[in-house]
C-alpha cells in the first residue's frame, strides 16, 4: 500500500539503476489493474496504446483531455504509480504550464515529455515525421512541467530516432537534466540495442535513464540493470499488443466453430471479470448500506 507516500515519491524510490523499475503499459483501467496485479512497479500511460484503443494513429489526433481522464481512470483503480505519457505537452511551454498541474491532480506519478514539434508522430512509424524542438525551448518546457509537489519530470529526447546522432542525443540529454528533469528517456528505434547501449556507457549520470526496448527486445531487463544507468524500463505496448493477439484468436475461433463453447476454457472466466471490477468491495456496501 502506498500508505502516506505521493504517487512521485514512491516512482522515484523506484528509480535504481542497479535494480530498474519496470514499467507495463496500459490503454484502460482495467489493463492497469491487470499490469499491477502481476507485479509491475509503474504502469506506462501509453499514448501510442490509447490512440490504438481508440483505433487513431498516434499522431496527436485523441485531446490532451481524453488522455488526462484516462490516467486518472487508471489512478482510481490500483496502487502502482502511474506514469503519463504526455507526448509534447500539446504545445509550449505555456500550454505546458496549465497541463502538469491537471495531470498532477490526476494522482499521476510522472509525467513523460517529448522533445518533438506539435503535433507529434508516431517514434516507431516508419518514414514518420521527426522534427525535433529547439534544446532551450524544450528546457523551457521542462522548467514549465515542473509543479511544486507535482509528479516527476521525464524529459524524452528523439534525437536518436530523428537520426541526428550520439552528440546531440547526449547535448540534448545533459541540457534537460540541467533544467530540471528527473529522469531522461532516450529513445531508439533500431533493432539492435548498439546504439542505446553507446548513449546509457556515454551517459554522465546526473539523474538515471529511461528506456523503451520495444524494437531492441533481445536486451533483457538484466542486461539493462548490467549498464547501471537506467533507473526505469518501459514495457511500450505489451497490453494493446496481448489484447489485440487475443480477441483476434477469440473472435475468429467463434464464428469458425459456429459457437462459444470452445473458447470457454481459452478466455477468463465471468467470475474473474467481476473480481477484477471489485464486485467484493460492492457486496461489502450493499451488507452495509443497504437496507
Ligand atoms: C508510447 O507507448 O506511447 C510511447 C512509446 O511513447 S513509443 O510508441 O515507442 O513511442
Ligand atoms: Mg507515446
Amino acid at each position: 500500500h502506498r500508505g502516506m507516500q505521493t504517487p512521485a515519491a514512491l516512482l522515484r524510490a523506484r528509480l535504481t539503476p542497479d535494480n530498474p523499475a519496470i514499467a507495463m503499459s496500459a490503454h484502460n483501467p482495467l489493463s492497469a489493474k491487470l499490469a499491477a496485479e502481476a507485479g509491475f512497479g509503474a504502469i506506462w500511460g501509453s499514448g501510442f496504446e490509447l490512440s490504438a484503443a481508440h483505433a487513431v494513429p498516434d499522431a496527436s489526433i485523441l485531446s490532451w483531455e481524453t488522455h488526462l481522464a484516462a490516467m486518472r481512470a487508471m489512478v482510481e483503480v490500483q496502487d502502482a504509480p502511474v506514469v503519463a505519457d504526455i507526448d509534447t505537452g500539446s504545445g509550449n511551454a505555456v500550454s505546458v504550464a496549465y497541463l502538469v498541474p491537471r495531470y498532477a491532480a490526476a494522482g499521476v506519478a510522472a509525467v513523460v515529455m517529448e522533445d518533438k514539434t506539435f503535433p507529434k508522430d508516431s517514434s516507431l512509424r516508419v518514414g514518420g515525421r521527426q522534427e525535433l524542438v529547439p534544446v532551450e525551448e524544450f528546457q523551457g518546457k521542462v522548467e514549465a512541467a515542473r509543479v511544486a509537489g507535482g509528479p516527476l519530470v521525464i524529459a524524452r529526447t528523439e534525437a536518436l530516432i530523428a537520426g541526428l546522432g550520439q552528440d546531440e542525443a547526449l547535448r540534448r540529454g545533459i541540457a534537460y537534466a540541467e533544467a530540471g528533469a528527473d529522469a531522461v528517456l532516450i529513445h531508439s528505434k533500431q533493432k539492435t540495442p548498439d546504439e542505446i547501449i553507446t548513449f546509457c556507457q556515454s551517459w554522465p549520470g546526473q539523474v538515471p535513464l529511461v528506456l523503451v526496448p520495444t524494437s531492441y527486445p533481445q536486451l533483457s531487463f538484466g542486461d539493462i540493470a548490467a549498464l547501471g544507468k537506467v533507473g526505469l524500463i518501459i514495457c511500450g505496448n505489451h497490453a494493446i499488443r496481448a489484447a489485440v493477439a487475443a480477441m483476434r484468436d477469440t473472435f475468429g475461433r467463434i464464428l469458425a466453430e459456429g459457437g462459444i463453447a470452445g473458447v470457454e476454457s481459452r478466455i477468463a472466466s465471468v467470475r474473474d471479470i467481476f473480481a477484477l471490477q471489485g464486485d467484493d468491495h460492492m457486496r461489502d456496501l450493499e451488507q452495509r448500506f443497504l437496507r
